[in-house]
Parts: structure tokens; C-alpha cells; sequence
């Protein structure tokens, strides 16, 4: 049967915040946590992701889990390693504990951020190019991914990673009008990977169908995805603002962008 009560981890943050207004119109019953009180939901689950029994309290009973919390840029290691790290174990060992079939976990490209970008004539980055992270948050991601392959090979339960681009209203620099994924698009996406069949572990670039697009959305049309939006609309005024990306400057060079400097180039 199809997946009908989910629980949205990171549901306070940005993208949550924009999932769960948009999740409920294909029919899903939400239910919310976080580590910080979720706005205007007052049943939200209040926890972090290192306690262990309140997880499992949470995912009891749900049909699969949309995986958003977490440390979403680059921090100190050992923030990174409680929060993304741990706090994504004990997750994948609460599903386990309780029997969830599925999690849709929120990678990003910084797994793979110093892979170099297209440029002219390159091919789309496959979704088969290695790991390469760019920092310890990209790191923590490429860690979600093999916890979520290993979840599948030694429990059966199922992961769709999706190794999101940007996902905010609007894109708000040149690079995003390559790796951009409006919030209608990333709904689309959530939906997908939440009911395609024999998903196993399966990873897909997340974004939406962008004329600038760096990477393959093979795997995630695979799902059944089918992109609406392109963020070229948006390409004159923020390139006549910024200018064209310029392949000899290191932050311009990479798919993670201003991730591959150190420091990394904030705000961007
Ligand atoms: P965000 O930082 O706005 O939201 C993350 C939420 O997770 C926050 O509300 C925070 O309170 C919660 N959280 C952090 N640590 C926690 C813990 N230990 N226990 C419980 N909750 C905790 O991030 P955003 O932009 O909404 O991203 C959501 C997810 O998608 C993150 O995992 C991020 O890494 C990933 N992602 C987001 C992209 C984007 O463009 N927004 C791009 C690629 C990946
Ligand atoms: C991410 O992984 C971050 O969570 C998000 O805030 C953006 O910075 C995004 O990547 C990006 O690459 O633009």
C-alpha cells in the first residue's frame, strides 16, 4: 500500500518548513520533530536526534520517515559528528527497531562537491561519480548515503538518498541557477521517492529541470519524478548582477561551489 503517515524530521528548518505546507495536498499525514519547536504545530515531537528513545517513540507506527534534520553547512567536526553523524544512526536504528520500510534521506551535493562542474560541451555528472566531499558536512552526507546502502544490504530497509542542490524560493546566485530546486519540484521529488516501487538503495541528484543543470536526473526521473520548473527565468538579473561563472576561480570551479574554500566563502 501506499505510504500515508510520515514523519518529517528537521520539519522547523527551511525546508521543512516548505514541505509541510506543500505534503499534505498529495494526501500524506504528517507527523513533525525537531530539535527546536516547530511554528504553528503544537504536537510537533520536540527531540534530538541523539535521543535515542525518543526516536523510536517517533517512528512508531509511521509508514516511512522524510529524513531533513541535521546540520545543514559546515561546522566544527564534532557538532557535525553528533548531529549528522549519530543522530542519523539512531534514526536508521529506530526505523529498524520498529519496522519502517522506507527513509528518504536528505544528502546534498556536497558529497560530491569537488567534483569539478561541466563546462562547454562536458557530459551531466552521473549519478556513479565518487564521493568527494567538501567539507565535514559533505562528509556526513557521503556517511548517510553508506549507512543508508548498508540499512538496505543488511536489514532490507529501504532508502531513497537524494543529493539536493539548492532548495530555497528562489535561487539567489549564478551557481544555483545550475543546481537550484524550486520547493513545488522538491515536493514532486519527496513524493516520488516515497512511492515508486523496489527502490532498494537508490541515489538521485535533486533539482529541478534547470537549462544550466550540472548533473544526470536520470535516477531520480527513474522514480517517476517529473520536473516542472526551470530557474532560468531568474538568469539575466543575477547574471547581469554577478556575472557569468568563471571556471579559474576555485569556488566557481566545483559542484559544491563556495563550499570548496576554506574557510568556505559564507554568505554566498
Ligand atoms: P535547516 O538548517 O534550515 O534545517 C535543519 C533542521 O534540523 C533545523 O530546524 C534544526 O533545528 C534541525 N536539527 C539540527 N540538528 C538536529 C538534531 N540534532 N536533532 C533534531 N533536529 C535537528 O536546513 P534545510 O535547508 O531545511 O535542509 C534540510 C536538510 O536538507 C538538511 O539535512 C540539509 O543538509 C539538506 N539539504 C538542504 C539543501 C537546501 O538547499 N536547503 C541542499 C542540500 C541538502
Ligand atoms: C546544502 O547542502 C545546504 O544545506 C544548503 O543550505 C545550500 O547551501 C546548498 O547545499 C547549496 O549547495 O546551495
Amino acid at each position: 500500500p501506499a505510504p500515508r503517515t510520515i514523519l518529517l524530521t528537521g520539519a522547523a528548518g527551511g525546508v521543512g518548513t516548505l514541505m509541510r505546507e506543500l505534503l499534505p495536498a498529495y494526501g500524506y499525514e504528517l507527523r513533525l520533530l525537531d530539535v527546536r519547536p516547530v511554528e504553528g504545530a503544537p504536537d510537533a515531537v520536540t527531540a534530538d536526534l541523539t535521543d535515542a528513545d525518543a526516536l523510536r517513540e517517533a517512528v512508531r507506527g509511521v509508514d516511512a520517515i522524510i529524513h531533513l534534520a541535521g546540520i545543514s553547512l559546515e561546522a566544527p567536526f564534532e557538532k557535525i559528528l553528533r548531529s549528522n553523524i549519530e543522530g542519523t544512526y539512531h534514526l536508521y536504528e529506530a526505523a529498524r527497531q520498529e519496522g519502517v520500510r522506507r527513509v528518504v534521506f536528505a544528502s546534498s551535493n556536497h558529497a560530491v562537491g569537488f567534483t569539478p562542474r561541466p563546462t562547454g560541451d562536458d557530459p551531466l555528472i552521473p549519478i556513479g561519480t565518487p564521493h568527494r566531499p567538501d567539507t565535514f558536512y559533505g562528509l556526513s552526507k557521503c556517511f548517510g548515503e553508506d549507512l543508508a546502502s548498508l540499512y538496505w544490504d543488511l536489514h532490507g530497509l529501504e532508502t531513497v538518498s537524494l543529493r539536493i542542490g539548492s532548495c530555497f524560493p528562489e535561487p539567489t546566485s549564478v551557481r544555483m541557477l545550475s543546481v537550484w530546486m524550486s520547493p513545488a519540484d522538491c515536493a514532486r521529488l519527496l513524493h516520488a521517492a516515497l512511492t515508486a516501487e523496489d527502490v532498494r538503495h537508490t541515489v538521485a541528484y535533486g533539482s529541478s529541470a534547470n537549462t544550466r543543470l550540472w548533473w544526470d536526473l536520470t535516477t531520480a526521473r527513474a522514480l517517476g519524478y517529473e520536473p516542472q520548473d526551470d530557474s532560468e527565468p531568474y538568469a539575466a538579473a543575477l547574471v547581469a548582477e554577478h556575472g557569468e561563472l568563471d571556471p579559474a576561480n576555485p569556488d566557481h570551479a566545483h559542484l559544491g561551489g563556495p563550499f570548496c574554500t576554506d574557510p568556505p566563502i559564507w554568505p554566498y
